[in-house]
């Protein structure tokens, strides 16, 4: 057999060193590198050449993540230490209890304990074992002594590394820690899901373990699963790491993912005001946590603890309050949304979740209520988790009084009688009425003078119901003739009043392209979309001229988007709205520039607290349409954080790394010169 050739065996080698250094920053770091444009070209290069050489395919090749054939079961993997349960702690005396205990056996104060504390991540344990750094088993946590083998699903997460990195790679290592499924995954999946009546999971945990139980590797390749390393439960030989702290800096060296929130602390009070801490944190992570895990950070004191039972004797779960309670379901009310969709919402008997009364769930659509077979009066299971709308998850039949209700769906809308319309293969029911629809024409008002749009202050809510319910405005540019004298005969508004929001809307029409765009309410285009056409574009002409294949070259527009953009210029009551837009004086500057320059190429910028004058989002959006990667966390890698109020450990970070801080004032005027030159 021929030799292969030494330069075929240095790309292909290359490639799978930047494919893999390209996943641990964007799976692991969260700070990509790459984009996916580059990423996808030497994913298919690395492909092409493999295909040409099969000899040359390495199970550890990034493109063997997703190989394995359908398997019939999972084989049973025996646990070489067993996986053990943590006891729980409800309170800040059971939190004292435990660290009077581990003092005891120490011989010790309970205030010169070093603890380590990171979050609790609710989703499923696995464990992974590498020998010579590469990926030989992966195990979910079964009965703690066996579990079952799913490496070929394990394999398909991108932070789940085939082979460890860096130079000092363990003889043996094995890897515990969670796969979750962060809520924007859960959602979305949900989301397809409902729309193609296929399962639903209750929530982010029972989806990450449903997901790595598919039989097909496939299947599991398209669930937006991650996971967390937390435990070292073998390494050989020991590389002389004294603490969990150090082995989990360890790990993270070795390609895995660690918490980020990881704190090591002195004594039970300094970890009770941690629990306190993070549970206030808790709605904003973007993932489920059930708890704290505090672990006796010295190692040799763990070996000293040793374990009782089924749990160790060195480490404790804290646990938050549930995010699923129970209720009655009194009533079904069906609202209307701006696009005239129909959602079905739940009246409850009001309970509190996490912390927070929730009396209002949603019920997404009439195939989710056949799918949960709920009806009026009957006893529903609520969860509620960061900002995801608070969902009706199960029924419990078995309560169901004698006179519980069926919910019929209405076949015409509640506010304006219109036809309900339900087309072909689509879950959503909508109002046929348009802008004739009262509801319809309110929630559209609504965006348009909200922040991200015109931001209109002083036009809240109410103020645009009564507007509208008095049929004084009837499309956004009838905002813009209310005078003073008209807008002063309202109940509780006064000359003042009158006079701020008239000049507030006089204010609002100097905008953005990207800000009027959004403001239009073109389904599927939100914020980050409005940027992306307006930079894209840079003139309204433009976009409205704008054809499917034209508006599907916009970063971020497939052909749904682009349809609904398509469509909406097209319609004649919205060319007409446009124009009564632009003649009641709305303006913005215009760029002649499609694909601009981009002044911030090979740059990583952070943001970071709140900004004033735009969100998160739309900054983000702008760097990147100036050719900035913008990353989620700061490193030596940062060019500049852009730091609002209330910046905390990201501004701590960078000015610890000598990275460029700026404020928001600085951050604005820099936008607005790169994006006129
Ligand atoms: C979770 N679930 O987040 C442990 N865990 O450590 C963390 N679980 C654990 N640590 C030893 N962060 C046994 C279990």
């Amino acid at each position: 057999m021929s030799q292969p050739d030494p330069k075929l065996l240095e790309e292909i080698s290359q490639l799978r060193a930047d494919l893999d250094s390209a996943n641990y920053r964007y799976y692991v770091l969260d700070e990509p590198q790459l984009t996916d444009a580059d990423y996808d070209r030497k994913l298919q290069r690395l492909k092409r050449l493999e295909a040409e050489n099969p000899s040359l395919i390495s199970a550890d090749s990034p493109t063997q993540r997703v190989g394995a054939a359908p398997a019939e079961g999972f084989p049973a993997v025996a646990h070489a230490i067993p996986m053990l349960s943590l006891d729980n702690a409800f309170s800040r005396e059971d939190i004292i209890a435990f660290a009077e205990r581990v003092a005891e056996r120490l011989e010790c104060e309970p205030d010169d304990i070093e603890f380590s504390c990171e979050p609790k991540l609710d989703g499923a344990a696995v464990s992974l074992v590498y020998e010579q750094g590469v990926l030989v088993i992966g195990a979910t946590r079964g009965d703690g002594r066996t579990g079952e083998g799913i490496t070929s699903n394990l394999r398909t997460l991108r932070s789940v590394p085939l082979k460890l990195m860096g130079g000092s790679i363990p003889d043996l290592l094995e890897v515990r820690g969670e796969v979750i499924m962060r809520h924007t995954g859960f959602e979305a999946l949900n989301e397809r899901a409902r729309e193609e009546g296929s399962k639903v999971f209750a929530n982010p945990r029972n989806a990450a373990a449903g997901s790595l139980r598919q039989l097909d590797p496939r299947i599991t390749a398209t669930r937006p699963l991650e996971f967390h390393a937390y435990q070292a439960a073998r390494l050989e030989p020991d590389m002389g790491d004294a603490s969990h702290s150090a082995l989990m800096a360890r790990l993270s060296t070795l390609g895995f993912r660690t918490s980020a929130e990881l704190t090591i602390l002195h004594g039970p009070d300094a970890v009770t005001d941690y629990c306190e801490q993070l549970g206030e944190k808790r709605d904003q992570l973007g993932y489920d946590i059930d708890g704290v895990v505090i672990k006796v950070n010295d190692l040799r004191h763990q070996r000293e603890l040793g374990f009782v039972a089924r749990a160790p004797r060195w480490a404790v779960a804290f646990k938050f309050p549930a995010q699923e309670e129970v209720t009655t379901l009194n009533d079904v009310e069906f609202q209307v949304g701006r696009t005239g969709a129909i959602t079905p919402v739940a009246r409850l008997e009001p309970v509190t979740v996490a912390g927070v009364t929730v009396s209002n769930a949603t019920l997404h659509n009439a195939d989710e209520i056949e799918r949960l077979g709920v009806m009026m009066g009957d006893t529903v299971a609520i969860r509620r988790a960061g900002d995801v709308i608070p969902q009706v998850v199960r029924v419990d039949t078995e309560k169901r009084p004698p006179d519980a209700r069926a919910i019929i769906f209405p076949d015409s809308c509640p506010v304006c009688g219109s036809e309900i319309e339900r087309l072909e293969g689509e879950a959503v029911a909508r109002c046929s009425g348009g802008l004739y629809c009262a509801a319809q024409r309110k929630e559209a008002l609504k965006h348009f003078a909200s922040r991200k749009a015109l931001d209109v202050d002083g036009l809240g809510v109410k103020l645009i119901e009564q507007l509208v319910d008095l049929d004084w405005v009837k499309t956004p540019a009838d905002l813009f003739y209310l005078s003073v004298e008209q807008l002063q005969s309202l109940p509780r508004m006064g000359e003042k009043s009158a006079t701020n929001l008239v000049n507030a809307l006089e204010t609002a029409k100097s905008t953005t392209l990207a800000r009027f765009i959004y403001a239009l309410g073109i389904r599927e285009v939100g914020e980050a979309t409005a940027v992306n056409l307006a930079s894209h574009f840079g003139a309204l002409k433009a976009l409205q001229d704008a054809d499917q294949t034209a508006l599907e070259s916009v970063s971020d527009v497939g052909p749904i988007v682009a349809a609904h953009v398509h469509t909406f210029f097209r319609q004649p009551h919205n060319i007409e709205t446009l124009q009564a837009l632009l003649e009641a004086g709305i303006t913005w500057q215009e760029s002649e520039v499609t694909q601009g320059p981009t002044p911030l190429e090979g740059q990583t910028w952070v943001l970071t607290g709140t900004l004033d004058t735009m969100t998160r989002d739309e900054g983000k959006a702008r760097l990147q349409a100036l050719g900035a990667k913008v990353a989620g966390s700061v490193s030596r890698k940062t060019t500049c954080l852009v730091a609002g109020e209330a910046a905390g450990s990201k501004l701590i970070k960078a000015e610890q790394l000598g990275v460029e801080v700026i404020d928001e004032a600085t951050f604005i005027t820099r936008l607005a010169d790169w994006e006129q030159s």
